[in-house]
């Protein structure tokens, strides 16, 4: 028998332990367990300070089975182009090494760093698990909370600015690879993972991760909640980068069907399982489809 490559996913090593100090449903342990399994044993992953640098090990216990460097928020990725380098001069040039950090970590406060890294081609993997605020600290707002989202700094939801374009801005470095991916579509993430280790260069992927206690649903919900940022529009599965002297970008199957607005679900469906979004009046409804919208045109700008 043929073996399809949900096969090949499950049966992949793990190197992400079971027992570890997340909370139930947690999105960011998915995305990571998927993640490892494509990126296999010979990886170094760098974090910056976040959820995944308590789950990764509360002493003496530790949850990861590949190297890993828990590093100050901004320089994530500055540390691990060095680390990349180093790897390389030693002679040791099948190494992944990968920056994996939150949404605040990288997209906020280590953005710089990332930025950098890209503009110098390096050749790293940064994987940004987006659960849209800083959760580790307490669920305070980031650049990459939606609008109208409610976090313990946003009490009444966000009002000041969109949701930071982040992947968008890494396809304009002129990066050989970058794409989004959800914890919903494992067999997606792992085939674009699969597909960045084959590109030497930049690698920026952006995974969205449902986070229960911070979105306030049941922890039981986390994979409908993903399915349904993509099934309303919400969140956009592509990949691209720059090939041939221009950018290349493709809709991924998963969110091909949903650049025609009449396939979409309506987009409260995503909203109504969701604490953080309760009490959503029209003007916050009205800047987030904007966003939907504004999304939508880059991307079809370039499909
Ligand atoms: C320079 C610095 N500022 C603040 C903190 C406190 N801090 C630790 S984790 C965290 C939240 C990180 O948010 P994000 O990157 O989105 O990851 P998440 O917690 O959501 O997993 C903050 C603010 C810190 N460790 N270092
Ligand atoms: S707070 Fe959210 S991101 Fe952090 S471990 Fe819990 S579920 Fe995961
Ligand atoms: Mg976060």
């Amino acid at each position: 028998m043929v073996k399809t490559i949900l096969d090949e996913l499950i049966e992949a090593n793990e190197f992400l332990l079971p027992g570890n100090t997340a909370c139930p449903g947690c999105g960011s342990t998915l995305a990571l367990r998927y993640v490892l399994k494509a990126l296999g044993k010979n990886t170094v992953l760098v974090i910056p300070a976040s959820c995944s640098s308590v789950y990764q090990a509360i002493y003496p216990k530790v949850s990861f089975k590949v190297i890993t460097y828990n590093v100050a928020f901004a320089s994530a990725a500055a540390l691990a182009s060095g680390v990349k380098q180093a790897l390389v001069k030693k002679g040791y040039d099948n190494v992944n090494v990968a920056v994996w950090g939150g949404d605040g970590g990288l997209i906020d406060i280590g953005a710089a760093t990332v930025s950098g890294a890209a503009e110098r081609n390096e050749d790293i993997f940064v994987f940004v698990y987006d659960n849209e605020a800083y959760m580790n600290t307490g669920i305070q707002r980031s650049g990459s909370t939606p609008p109208g989202a409610r976090t313990t700094t946003t009490p009444l939801g966000k009002i000041v600015g969109f949701k930071k374009p982040m992947s968008f801005l890494m396809l304009l470095h002129g990066v050989p690879y970058v794409a989004t991916a959800s914890i919903a579509y494992p067999t997606d993430l792992y085939e674009k993972v699969k597909r960045a280790k084959d590109v030497k260069g930049f690698k920026f992927i952006h995974i969205f991760s449902p986070c229960p206690p911070g979105w306030r649903f049941d922890d039981s919900k986390t994979i409908e909640v993903a399915r349904l940022a993509v099934e309303t529009g919400y969140w956009i599965l592509w990949e691209g980068g720059y090939r041939d002297g221009k950018i290349n970008l493709t809709l991924s199957p998963p969110s091909r069907p949903y650049k025609d607005p009449s396939k979409r679900k309506p987009l409260e469906e995503f909203l109504k399982y969701q604490g953080r979004f309760r009490g959503f009046d029209e003007r916050s409804l009205k800047k987030l489809r904007d966003w939907i919208e504004y999304q939508w045109n880059f991307i079809n700008s370039f499909t």
